[in-house]
Order: structure tokens, then C-alpha cells, then sequence
């Protein structure tokens, strides 16, 4: 029986925390269609309708080890690929169901080239896996809240055995922690209504997984969101808790905290444009400048950012995904240490932008440049080493101006005469402190 331990769980966290930085990826039958992944519920679209998506599916251009390479040069550290989605399609070959990858064009098992291809690169490996399953037969239809079928009485739920349901799923799962070598993220997908917890058969669920892949993190979505922030910090959640916390689509206004004020982790999923799987109108992408001050603010609040590309029908990401994962790339080449190991920095937040924190070292990230020198609140004026622009590693003098005499205790730097910021986007300022 899994039981909590806190040092099992810092220890398990460790890399993932120090990660910061990931690559969701949603694709599967929906990418033909191309009107997002929820189509089948939004259009109350029937299976038979849904078919010629399946006959025709052939991931024709399908090379995981493109995606795991754009994915380490944008500098992320870990991918999560939907196995499952809610459509009830796998992408890997599940010896439970005939609707899978292996049965179509593709006719093969995708799943097995994509953490091959992903570990390569050295990234983690992270799986997707719907906990919904609008394919499968005893799946709740007529009635339920999001199941294409909800309003077609024809598709009453007499019949259906969910336990039957909660069986299968639960080979599935197994067939996901065996087969594929060691998991570093599971990624359930999600409770809502009376779906929750043990109507998942979360125990048992847990209890299996943590025995085949004792290392693997899990999110927290066999609960439903908001549920269990209590239990973590007296150490005795239920066995289904989940190791990190989900947001979805927002980053939390103030970091994520357990009913004492301790910081949880966590991490947030956010599209690149407004859609998961791939979307053939939806063109409103997020700039790459904007992406990156968003991973900042991720990482200052104390957490992850798992930013989606959707690959369309054939397999390829998106151009402008490609695009605007080089521009993330280019910057995280030379100010990656002010991501990956840093936190929370326990400083006020300055008005040109955010600080992120790794031991006795600072990054001041100046989303825009200050009227004059530039206030490092926080610090404790004798204790400043060095302050160092990070992208180049030039000094950085501290400020003599007789501007900031008005402010004794607090610690400025002198960028020099040019108002305009060496970068746009993100200048980092790193100061290393005192021991
Ligand atoms: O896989 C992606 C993302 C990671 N989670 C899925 C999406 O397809 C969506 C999960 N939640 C979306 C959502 C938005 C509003 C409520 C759910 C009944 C229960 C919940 C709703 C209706 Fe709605």
C-alpha cells in the first residue's frame, strides 16, 4: 500500500522542480477535424461521425524525435503527450480496445517512439491519460455533463456497468506504467461532478501505480480542483492526492499555498494559442516575448509552466509554434539560470518586473527599464557581492547617484546612460549575496 512520506516526496519532486520548464502536447483523431479536441462533446458528435477520422488517421509525417528536439532547444525539460484523450483514441497499443494507433494507417504503436525519441534528447517523459472516455460503452452517456451523447435519450446509461469502465481504464493505465520503461510524469485528466476520487477507484488506481512507478509524478486530478490542500501540509493525503497542483489555463494570482501559508507545487498548462489540440482558424497565438515573461512569473510564484503544441493531422507542429519556440529558445540559451533550480525569492515584486531566486543568488528580470538606477528591493545592502548582467556576464556597478539618496537602505544598480534595455523582452540583472 502506497503510504505518504515527505522526504520520498521532496526527493521525488527534486528534478521536476528544478525543471520549470515543459512541453504538453495534444494530438490524436481531433487533429483532423482540426476544430479543437473537445469537438465531439461541443458538436455532440456521434462515434459513426466521428469515424472517418480514425479510417483516415496515418501520422504520415509523425517524428517524435523532431518534437523532442524542438522541445530541448526551446529549453524545456520534460514532455507530456496525451496517450489518451477524452475521445477514448490511444495512441498506444492497448491490448484492451481495438481503438488505437496500432488499427489505423499509422499502424503502429506511437506512444513507444515518442519516449524513445524523448529520452534521447534527455528530457523526462511524461503521459497523458484521460480519466474520461467518450468511446467506451459504459461511460456514462445521456445525462452526463460533458458526454457527446448527453442529450439523446436513446443513449440511456441502463445497460452500462461503470465498474466495468473502471476496470478497463485501470488496465490501460497498467498497460502504460509496464510497457514504456520508467514514467517520470502521469498527467490524469480530470474529476468533475460525482466523478471524483473513489468512483475512479483512486486508491487502488494509486496503489498500482506507485508500485510499478514508485519515481513517477503524478498530477492531482483524480480529485477535482481545489480539493485536498489540507491534506499535504499535515502529511496524510489519501493515496490519490497527487503530487503537484494543476491550474489550468491561468496562473495562480498568488502562487499556490496549503491551508498554513507553505508553498505547494505546482504547475501551470497554458495553450499557445486558445486551443489544445490542433485548430486549423485559430491563429491567436501568444508572442514569444509575452510567453517568456509568463514562464518568469510562473517560476517567481514557485512553479512550472507546461506550455501546449497541437501537431496537425499528419503530425507536424504548427509553423508558428516552431517560430515562437525558437524565439523562447534563444532567450533561454543565455538567462536559463535565472529558470531552472530558482524559486520564489521572498523579495518585494518590483514595479519593471519579476525576481526569481536560487540560494544566495538573485535574477531581477527588467520586463522594462527604471527612470534612473534600478532598485533591488529586498536585499540587504552589505551583503550584495556582485551584480552581474547574466545574458553577457558584464558587471553591473552598484549606484552612487546622488538621485537615490532619499533611499539609504535600499540597494540600486547602474545600468549606464542608455534608457533602452540590451534585451526587450527580459533583461536579467543576477546579484549574488553574501553567504
Ligand atoms: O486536455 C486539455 C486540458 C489539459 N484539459 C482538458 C483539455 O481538453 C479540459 C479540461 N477541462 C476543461 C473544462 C473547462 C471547463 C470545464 C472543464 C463538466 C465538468 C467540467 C466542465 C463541464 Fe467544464
Amino acid at each position: 500500500m502506497y503510504q505518504f512520506n515527505r522526504d520520498d516526496y521532496n526527493k521525488r519532486m527534486e528534478w521536476y522542480q528544478d525543471a520549470r520548464f515543459g512541453m504538453f502536447i495534444h494530438w490524436g483523431l481531433y487533429s483532423i477535424p482540426a476544430r479543437g479536441e473537445w469537438l465531439r462533446s461541443t458538436e455532440e458528435m456521434s462515434i459513426e461521425d466521428y469515424q472517418k477520422y480514425f479510417d483516415e488517421f496515418d501520422a504520415r509525417d509523425y517524428d517524435p524525435k523532431k518534437w523532442a528536439k524542438l522541445a530541448k532547444e526551446a529549453g524545456m525539460k520534460y514532455v507530456v503527450l496525451t496517450a489518451k484523450h477524452h475521445d477514448g483514441f490511444c495512441l498506444f497499443d492497448s491490448k484492451y480496445t481495438e481503438y488505437k494507433a496500432t488499427n489505423t494507417k499509422a499502424g503502429r504503436d506511437l506512444v513507444k517512439e515518442y519516449v524513445d525519441a524523448v529520452r534521447a534528447e534527455g528530457l523526462k517523459v511524461g503521459l497523458y491519460f484521460t480519466l474520461l472516455d467518450w468511446y467506451h460503452e459504459d461511460y456514462p452517456h445521456y445525462g452526463d455533463r460533458i458526454h457527446p451523447m448527453r442529450n439523446n435519450k436513446n443513449c440511456g446509461n441502463e445497460n452500462r456497468d461503470f465498474s466495468r469502465y473502471v476496470e478497463y481504464f485501470h488496465k490501460q493505465v497498467e498497460e502504460i506504467c509496464t510497457n514504456y520503461g520508467q514514467l517520470d510524469v502521469l498527467w490524469f485528466d480530470f474529476s468533475y461532478d460525482d466523478m471524483r476520487g473513489e468512483k475512479w477507484g483512486a486508491t487502488k488506481l494509486m496503489n498500482m501505480v506507485r508500485t510499478l512507478q514508485p519515481q513517477v509524478i503524478i498530477d492531482n486530478r483524480l480529485e477535482a480542483s481545489g480539493e485536498g490542500k489540507g491534506s499535504l501540509a499535515e502529511g496524510n493525503p489519501t493515496p490519490y492526492h497527487g503530487d503537484f497542483v494543476s491550474p489550468e489555463q491561468i496562473i495562480p494570482p498568488e502562487g499556490v499555498k496549503d491551508v498554513n501559508g507553505d508553498p505547494l507545487v505546482w504547475e501551470a498548462c497554458i495553450t499557445m494559442n486558445n486551443n489544445w489540440g490542433y485548430h486549423g482558424t485559430d491563429k491567436f497565438f501568444k508572442p514569444a516575448p509575452m510567453l517568456i515573461k509568463k514562464l518568469v512569473e510562473c517560476v517567481s510564484k514557485g512553479g512550472n509552466m507546461l506550455l501546449n503544441v497541437g501537431p496537425d493531422a499528419y503530425g507536424n507542429i504548427p509553423e508558428e509554434s516552431v517560430e515562437i519556440l525558437s524565439q523562447i529558445g534563444k532567450w533561454m540559451k543565455r538567462n536559463h539560470d535565472s529558470i531552472y533550480g530558482c524559486g520564489i525569492a521572498n523579495v518585494p515584486k518590483p514595479d519593471y518586473g519579476r525576481v526569481t531566486r536560487k540560494g544566495n543568488k538573485y535574477y531581477f528580470h527588467m520586463f522594462e527599464n527604471t527612470i534612473g538606477p534600478v532598485p533591488l528591493l529586498g536585499l540587504e545592502k552589505n551583503k550584495v557581492k556582485k551584480i552581474r548582467a547574466l545574458a553577457t556576464g558584464y558587471e553591473i556597478p552598484i549606484s552612487t547617484s546622488w538621485v537615490h539618496s532619499d533611499y539609504p537602505d535600499i540597494v540600486f544598480a547602474n545600468l549606464g546612460p542608455n534608457p533602452v534595455l540590451p534585451d526587450n523582452i527580459d533583461y536579467v540583472l543576477e546579484v549574488e549575496m553574501d553567504d
